[in-house]
């Protein structure tokens, strides 16, 4: 079995769900915080079987879009000054970070 650790936009999350409930993979959401962005997003934990992978990557690619994020300049007064941005600057947010994870041990107790 393998883990898929999948981190996405929340503006996609409520799609992706259904869509691998639809595709019948198992999945938890967890609500998660971008490092860089420190805005929210939603992280997948999908547990599989290993020829099952490809599917669920699929499935994650064609639900999940990327988006151009404007980031506006946070005074340091409300967070660290070591990452103080000063101007907007813009990235683009990737449809899905994703990982893959061997599975030492699955149970369900
Ligand atoms: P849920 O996804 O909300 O699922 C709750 C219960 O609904 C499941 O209990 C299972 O009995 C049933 N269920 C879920 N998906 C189903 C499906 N496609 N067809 C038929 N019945 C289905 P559990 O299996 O004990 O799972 C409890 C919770 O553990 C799940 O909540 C989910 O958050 C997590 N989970 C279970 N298997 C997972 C996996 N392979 N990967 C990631 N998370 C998993
Ligand atoms: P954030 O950390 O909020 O990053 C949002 C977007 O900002 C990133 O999109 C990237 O385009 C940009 N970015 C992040 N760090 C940067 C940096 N040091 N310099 C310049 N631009 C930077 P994505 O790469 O698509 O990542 C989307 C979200 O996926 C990230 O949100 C983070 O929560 C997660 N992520 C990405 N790579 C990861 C990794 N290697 N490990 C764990 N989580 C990761």
């Amino acid at each position: 079995m393998k883990l898929i650790i999948a981190v996405v936009q929340d503006q996609d999350s409520n799609r992706l769900s259904s869509a691998l409930v639809d595709h019948n993979f198992r999945a938890t959401k967890l609500a998660s915080t971008g490092g860089f962005l420190k805005s929210g997003n939603t992280t997948f934990l999908i547990g599989t079987e290993d020829i099952r992978v490809e599917k669920a990557l699929q499935v994650i690619k064609d639900n999940c879009q990327s988006r151009d994020q404007l980031v506006a300049p946070v005074s340091p007064m409300g967070g660290s000054a070591d990452s103080y941005v000063p101007y907007p600057v813009e990235v683009e947010v990737g449809g899905a970070t994703v990982f893959v994870l061997p599975i030492e041990q699955f149970h369900n107790f």
